[in-house]
């Protein structure tokens, strides 16, 4: 299926001012029109009126309606995770894990719909009771980046509709296309469901103002936002300033110990997945690889043949392993990333433009290993690009303390046989990050846990585990079933 194909599968047309090119040869693959100021008022408007309906709806019901979302999303996932190739220039294959992602967190969130328990705790007070309870929180908006253009979007809607919220959505400008197709499937959900609001789910298009617009937005209480540590500083400010609750998902800088012990063929797999695969544009992406002086000879030459024989080129091929990055921008900053750790003593296997004649409008980049004496302060950037930074270490302490020195606190990981050394790095005086691995790379978390991380990562948790709280506001009640009114603190107040 070519772009064209795909995106009358869906039902989009080309229309607006606003081309969208694919990363695979620059070509132009569709046209969208921008939301304004008013438009988007008046979405967030729609979008307070559904939650006014929604929220009556019992959350099982409310699974029911997720659940038809995800067979559409298995009835379509070829389409779909073309789509992401084409539109963010992922491989075919991750391109498909990225609606797995998306159809494992609806069968979550029905399972959730189910469950959405709150406390019942022992009241000091005879004849009370007192109880938590979770409410839908209210509309939310998500801001999403071009790097998993669906699947983040489906970790933050799948578990706020079941809780009894809506969403309005903001793509990456990179990546509209997929939301639209994405949010057409939603459609096609909500029309078998038949008894839902208008407006559960809605799309806004365009650049920076437009996220801003729902950052300040008082009728969004949770704004769920996923993207560069410059854009969380920025947002999360404005959303506090009025109450609102953020949920970030930031920069990462992940790291991997690989130890003496290391089972090297696993280890050799899991660091270039975790650093060639989406063109190292994940933000779970293997950025630092802390090498044990004992295997560093074996371990490094190994990860360089691999390197220099990786299928680089169309991700729509079979073939290929390493598709393009998304544009120039981010190529020009791999460039400076990689002049930056020369000068800073690296020694540098790899990177430069690939395939420029095939695709002189697009930006594949080789990916780069960069052995480096130190943890310098390129290292200690996020730069979205395949850099793999390669340190030598010779004591445990020492690797994790550097492990743990960057900003960023998102994924982590060692490859260990040693189960003393694997705990360590578990351990409270362990890594520091939100996600920390034995024996697997950095990337590719299931949707099962918590996913977010620490620090600049900005601390937000999406996905699995207990996430959905961050959807819905608490409240505790308490009944008095008694004839009298005791007070709390056995608080004397005779009237
Ligand atoms: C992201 O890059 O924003 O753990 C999300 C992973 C994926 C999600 C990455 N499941 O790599």
């Amino acid at each position: 299926m070519q772009a064209n194909e795909i995106l009358s599968h869906f039902g989009l047309t080309h229309a607006g001012d606003h081309p969208v090119h694919s990363p695979i040869d620059g070509a132009e693959i569709g046209r969208v029109g921008y939301d304004d100021a008013r438009s988007v008022d008046a979405k967030i408007a729609r979008s307070v009126e559904a939650f006014h309906a929604w929220r009556n709806v019992p959350a099982p019901r409310r699974g029911e309606l997720v659940r038809l979302f995800g067979e559409e999303l298995r009835a379509n996932k070829d389409a779909l995770g073309r789509l992401v190739t084409l539109e963010a220039g992922k491989i075919l294959q991750e391109g498909l894990g990225e609606v797995q992602e998306m159809i494992d967190i609806c069968d979550f969130a029905v399972g959730l719909s189910r469950q959405l328990y709150g406390l019942t705790i022992a009241s000091e007070r005879p004849g009370h009771r007192m109880m938590e309870t979770w409410h839908p929180a209210g509309p939310v908006g998500i801001i999403s980046a071009f790097n998993f253009p669906v699947a983040v979007w489906a970790w933050n809607a799948a578990l706020a509709i079941v809780c009894g919220d809506c969403v309005i959505w903001k793509p990456s400008e990179k990546t509209p296309l997929t939301a639209l197709a994405t949010q057409s499937l939603f459609e096609r959900a909500l029309k078998r469901f038949a008894d839902a609001p208008a407006n559960l789910s809605q799309v806004v298009l365009g650049l920076r103002d437009v996220g801003e617009m729902l950052a300040k937005d008082n009728r969004l209480p949770v704004i769920s936002a996923t993207g560069s540590t410059r854009m969380g500083r920025e947002l999360a400010p404005v959303v506090a300033q009025r109450f609102g609750r953020s949920i970030l998902e930031l920069g990462g800088n992940n790291a991997m110990i690989a130890a003496p012990s290391a089972k090297l063929d696993l280890a050799q797999r899991a660091i270039t997945f975790a650093a060639v695969g989406t063109a190292g544009q994940r933000c779970t992406s293997l950025r630092r690889l802390f090498v044990h002086e004992a295997i560093y000879d074996k371990l490094v030459p190994a990860l360089k043949s691999i390197y220099a024989a990786l299928p680089l080129g169309n991700p729509l091929e079979k073939a290929t392993l390493v598709g393009p990055l998304i544009d120039r921008a981010a190529f020009e900053n791999m460039e400076r990333a990689l002049a930056s750790a020369r000068d800073e003593g690296g020694k540098i296997t790899g990177g430069g433009r690939a395939l420029e004649k095939e695709f002189p409008n697009a930006f594949y980049a080789r990916p780069a290993i960069v052995e480096m004496a130190d943890q310098t302060s390129t290292v200690c950037r996020e730069t979205f690009a395949p850099i793999l930074y390669v340190m030598r270490y010779a004591k445990f302490e020492e690797a994790l303390a550097r492990h743990n020195a960057v900003p960023q606190g998102l994924s982590s990981c060692i490859f260990t046989q040693d189960l003393q050394e694997a705990e360590k790095f578990l351990a409270a005086s362990g890594s520091d990050c939100g996600i920390a691995n034995v024996n697997i790379g950095p990337s590719g978390a299931e949707i099962g846990g918590a996913f977010g991380g620490e620090k600049e990562t900005g601390g937000g948790r999406e996905s699995g585990s207990d996430s959905w709280k961050a959807y819905m506001r608490r409240q505790t009640a308490t009944i008095n079933y008694s004839d009298a009114l005791p007070l709390a603190q056995g608080i004397e107040f005779a009237v």
